[in-house]
């Protein structure tokens, strides 16, 4: 039996503030660098070690995941950053507030551009100065696999090499392994590990900060996953996720 954990970083600036983030490079908020910490002691507490590390190029996850290795005292651990964990790209949506937009265009379609699972939010233009093609960390990707925007489907279709080439691989050599990344690529991960459907998709919201536990057979399809922590505190934080998506009344 395998077993990965993963953890959306804590809460970041744009969370706190309900704006859609996607590929921008913004930090963690005072409360997401206790929900970082706390992670790393839960995890610690429950037992658990890493030799290993994954997480995007996106400065949320990445202090998320130093923030558990100090407290894991794990700061030796390698780490791999990569681009194809980063969040879903949010296209023209990136910098609008969740809850102004839900006013604009109505919660039914900020829900779809949110949570659908192949509905492209509006693109970026080539040349906005948002084009990741510009930043130096993308600069080296051929132009076809930098995106624009992304639906979730998009994003499972950038995430899934990784995790087959890279992830895989790593636990097969015996790794114990930590994830960090965000609430839209870990849906993406979520959706493939359980086979979750395109309507089913729609309700699924990740938590900041909580570590996601799963259990994989010797085919690598999930034995069982659990968040660990107190369940009316994890369903609670999943639904303040969903709400950001509501217009403020
Ligand atoms: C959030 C997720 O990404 O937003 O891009 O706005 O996980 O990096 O904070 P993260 C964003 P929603 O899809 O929950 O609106």
């Amino acid at each position: 039996m395998y077993k990965i954990v993963l953890v959306r970083h804590g809460e970041s600036q744009w969370n706190q503030e309900n704006r859609f983030t996607g590929w921008t490079d913004v930090d963690l908020s005072p409360k997401g660098i206790e929900e970082a910490r706390k992670a790393g002691r839960t995890l610690k507490e429950e037992g658990f070690t890493f030799d290993l590390a994954y997480t995007s190029v996106l400065k949320r996850a990445i202090r998320t995941l130093w923030l558990i290795q100090e407290e894991m005292d794990l700061m030796w651990i390698p780490v791999k950053p990569s681009w194809r964990l980063n969040e879903r790209h949010y296209g023209a949506l990136q910098g609008l507030n969740k809850a102004e937009t839900a006013e604009k265009y109505g919660e039914e379609q900020v829900k779809i551009w949110r949570r659908s699972y192949d509905v492209r939010p509006p693109m970026l233009n080539q040349g906005d100065e948002r084009d990741p093609i510009l930043d130096p960390r993308y600069r080296d990707l051929p132009r076809e696999l930098v995106p624009l925007g992304e639906c979730l489907k998009d994003t499972v279709a950038r995430v899934l090499p990784y995790w087959n080439d890279e992830i895989v691989p790593s636990l097969k050599e015996g790794r114990k392994v930590l994830l960090v990344a965000h609430g839209n690529s870990i849906r993406a991960l979520v959706k493939y590990l359980d086979n979750v459907s395109d309507q089913d998709i729609l309700e699924l919201n990740i938590p900041t900060g909580i570590p996601l536990l799963y259990e994989l057979d010797e085919n690598f399809k999930p034995i069982s996953s659990r968040y660990l922590g107190d369940p009316e505190e994890i369903a609670k934080a999943q639904q303040a996720v969903a709400n950001q998506g509501k217009a403020k009344k």
